[in-house]
């Protein structure tokens, strides 16, 4: 298991998060439908290895919610949910430690160069106008299903620091 990575079983989530002593899965949040609501969704069409996902994430209720996890088990075998920072001149993708945190009334905009959902391990690859069915998971057990469609684009190519060196994602079995 690598940190981000979520399981859904037996009505509840888990996700894997990575601390001091390693990898750990959370106790499991209770499933329920997310009142968020996505639109604008879309997915970078790649062959192999990583792709990362869009859209306009929006919360219609009074309080903040946290996005903490997410999946596409079709496509990939993780989705972690990715930030882009400038580190020694280059672009650099972070793993999100809190999640997305998405404002009472207010939305988050993921798009290439800021905050996106990273894609990793694919499965099989994304090509132009393929439906990806996708589920974000918020810190409530909310759930959040749609597809996102595949779409050419060539940027978005920052570079992801931690890919291989494994140290903040306890290790890739
Ligand atoms: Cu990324």
């Amino acid at each position: 298991m690598m940190s981000g990575e979520t399981r859904l079983a037996s009505g509840r989530a888990f996700i894997c998060t990575s601390g001091a002593n390693g990898s750990t899965w959370s106790k499991g949040l209770k499933r329920s439908k997310s009142p968020l609501i996505i639109d604008d969704t879309w997915v970078k069409a790649a062959d192999s290895g990583m792709t990362s996902g869009f859209g306009v994430i929006t919360n219609p209720t009074n309080k903040p919610i946290r996005v903490i996890g997410a999946r596409s088990p079709r496509f990939a075998g993780v989705v972690q949910l990715h930030d882009v920072a400038m580190q020694d001149g280059t672009m650099q993708m972070k793993e999100m430690d809190g999640g997305f945190v998405i404002p009472a009334r207010g939305s988050l905009e993921l798009k290439p160069g800021s905050e996106h959902l990273m894609l990793m391990q694919m499965k099989q690859p994304v090509t132009a106008g393929e439906m990806v069915p996708m589920v974000l998971i918020t810190s409530d057990g909310g759930q959040l299903r749609f597809r996102a469609m595949g779409k050419v684009f060539a940027g978005a190519n920052e570079k992801y620091d931690d890919m291989g060196a494994g140290m903040n994602h306890g290790g890739m079995n």
